[in-house]
């Protein structure tokens, strides 16, 4: 069984690519749940949507987040009536976000409402969220301290970051059908999608429970760079880097993650880095790792999967 961390854009389309290449029994994909917010009294949950729509192919190829052949009505009725209108809820999108804060309200957890949408959506493989405790990602900027979303849409990146605090992730614990993988000794390998190591694989990690597991763990972790050539495919994370005063390249990344991760999958464009990222003794696959499509991006998996099953006959 191959576990998959995920986060955004980057994290849905490696997703895909690993559900294409592996049966529902051989992966799961646990997601970021840092991003969540109420919004308009809705609860949304940006990172499992985004793979959901995408592992269910009906996700906006554009934005990389919410539906395709979206209508916008509501966002123009609310505008009109002097509503929040800079957080975009489509028309078809606000259909989950309004039955996951029913189903909520009703007392179900998020694994109940992931598993119940994703079942409807014709997912087949298991959309975990990293807890189903309230998690929520703070970032720390020249101008305070902003919630996520306010950072991420509303400012548009624009701050500069300082760091970064997940509330309630101390006393958060790994979403059930995780802890029983973790418990399970079946997980064979652990895949680290291409998603920000800051906003949406660090709060994964920040759950106490799965850090202390990858920390004992008898399985190789792999982790796809999610920056090629000193720059993001989508998303902040080299600016980040750059504000972190940390080295924005997958050498940086590398060095960021440490021992978490015992393999880097990185692009053609970074070769030069190969022998730095093994100087740390990490082992380092290149390939092309940029997903313009669902056949780039079932390829990567393959070479992804075949590079953990490696990697898992050397783990001591
Ligand atoms: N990102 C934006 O930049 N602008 C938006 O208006 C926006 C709306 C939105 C609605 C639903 C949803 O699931 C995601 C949405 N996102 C939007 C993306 C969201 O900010 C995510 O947190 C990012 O994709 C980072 O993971």
């Amino acid at each position: 069984m191959i576990v998959a961390l995920a986060g955004g854009v980057g994290g849905a389309r490696l997703a895909v690519g690993l559900a294409a290449v592996l049966p529902p029994s051989q992966l799961s994909v646990v997601v970021n749940t840092g991003d969540d917010f109420e919004h308009l009294g809705l609860h949304v949950s940006p990172d499992l949507d985004t793979v959901m729509y995408t592992l269910a192919g009906v996700n906006n190829p554009k934005t990389g987040w919410g539906r395709a052949d979206e209508r916008w009505q509501f966002m123009a009725a609310l505008k009109a009536l002097g509503g929040a209108d800079w957080f975009n809820l489509g028309d078809r999108d606000l259909a989950v976000h309004v039955l996951r804060t029913q189903a909520m309200r009703a007392g179900l957890t998020l694994s109940e409402v992931t598993a119940d949408l994703a079942q409807r959506f014709g997912i087949r493989h298991a959309l975990l969220p990293m807890t189903d405790a309230p998690v929520r990602t703070r970032v720390r900027t020249a101008q305070g301290e902003l919630a996520f979303q306010d950072y991420f849409v509303r400012e548009r990146c624009r701050p500069r970051v300082q760091g970064f605090r997940f509330v309630g992730s101390r006393s958060a614990t790994p979403a059930p059908a995780l802890r029983k993988l973790m418990r399970s000794g079946k997980v064979t390998g652990l895949v680290i999608c291409p998603s920000n190591p800051f906003v949406s694989v660090a709060p994964i990690l920040a759950v106490p429970a799965i850090r202390a597991w990858l920390r004992q763990r008898d399985f190789p972790v792999v982790a796809v760079s999610p920056i090629v050539g000193g720059a993001a495919l989508k998303g902040p994370a080299a600016k980040m880097m750059r504000e972190l005063k940390l080295d924005a390249s997958a050498a940086g990344i590398a060095r960021h993650y440490g021992r978490l991760v015992d393999g880097w999958v990185i692009d053609r464009a970074d070769a030069k880095l190969q022998s730095a990222i093994e100087t740390m003794g990490r082992r380092v696959l290149v390939t092309d790792t940029i997903m313009r499509d669902r056949r780039k991006s079932t390829t990567l998996a393959r070479e992804v999967v075949g590079f953990t099953r490696l990697l898992a006959k050397e783990f001591k």
